[in-house]
Parts: C-alpha cells; structure tokens; sequence
C-alpha cells in the first residue's frame, strides 16, 4: 500500500482534464486501493486521480460513518438534477478553506467498475456532492472556482504563502 502525494492549489496540474481509462488491469486495481488509502489516511471522505497527479477519469469516494463503503468510479458520467442546495465544502488540494457551494441534491451516475463492469446509480445527500466536487477535478475545477473572485484571490494568496 502507497500513501500519494496530494497536490495543493494554485499548483497548475490540478487544471489538467483527465483522460478516459481504457485498461482495466492489475495496476488499475492496485492505483484505486492507494487512492483509498491516501483518501482514509488525509482524512477525507473523496479523491480524485487528478489531486494525486494521475490524470485518468478515476475517483474514489467514501461518505459512511465507519469508513467501510469505498466506491471505485471509472469513467463517471453524471447526470445531476433536482434543486440546488448550499452546503459547506472543503478540499484536500485546498487545505483548512472551507466554503459555501451551490449543487444539485441528486445525481444518476453511471461509471464503470475497477474490472470495467458498467454500474448506474442515484446518489443524494453528502455521497451526491461529493461525486459532483469529485467529478469536477478530473475536468481540472476546485471548488474555490465558485466563489468570488475575491474570496478566491485570498485564498490563493494564503496557499501560495503557506507554500513557501
Ligand atoms: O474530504 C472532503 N470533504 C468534502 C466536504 C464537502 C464537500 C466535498 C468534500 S470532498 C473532500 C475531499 C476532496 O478534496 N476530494 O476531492
Ligand atoms: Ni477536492
């Protein structure tokens, strides 16, 4: 098991779009436990490939108390819907910031598995934000790019000093 290193904001590869996955094989399987592992480990409850500098369309996410519901998403396609609900949201790639962001309250996901088995599901309440914050990385957005330009300005400024 591998701990990966988690990139922080303003670094420029969390911009990058991620690439579809087309081979589901032994090293894919081992990727997605890592993430698991560092995911646990930061603590958070989701991660996304492009935070560990793997630019792959893979997220991991767990929202259970007891961290003991791990999905694997490969390839995720969502379609939210529903009302817009505001809800505190924070980032591993933007540390200690915390924000109010507008979601959807339900999501249908479709994705495939870690051996490439198509899987669809809904999802609401904290796994349905997490999916979107997730999906979002893998097309290089940070939550902070909902927030006024302000707000993000400072906030960039705070991990560019914290950096140094
Ligand atoms: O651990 C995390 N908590 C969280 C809280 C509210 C909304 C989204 C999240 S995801 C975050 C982990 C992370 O940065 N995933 O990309
Ligand atoms: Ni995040």
């Amino acid at each position: 098991m591998t701990l990966l290193k988690i990139l922080h904001h303003p670094d420029p590869r969390l911009r990058t779009k991620a690439t579809p996955v087309q081979t589901f094989d032994a090293a894919l399987e081992v990727f997605a436990q890592d993430m698991l592992q560092t995911m646990y480990a930061a603590p958070g409850i989701g991660l996304a490939a492009t935070q560990v500098n793997v630019h792959k369309r893979i997220i991991v996410v767990d929202v259970s108390e007891e961290k003991n519901r791990p999905h694997t998403l490969i390839n995720p396609v969502l379609e939210p819907y529903g009302n817009k609900i505001k809800g505190e949201e924070g980032c591993l790639s933007v540390p200690e910031i915390y924000d109010s962001v507008e979601r959807f309250e339900h999501v249908n996901v479709k994705a495939q598995d870690v051996a490439g088995n198509p899987v669809e599901f809904t999802a609401d309440g904290m796994l349905s934000v997490c999916i979107q914050h997730e999906c979002d990385h893998l097309e290089g957005k940070l939550f902070v790019d909902y927030l006024s330009s302000l707000k993000r300005g400072r906030i960039t400024k705070k991990l560019r000093e914290r950096a140094r």
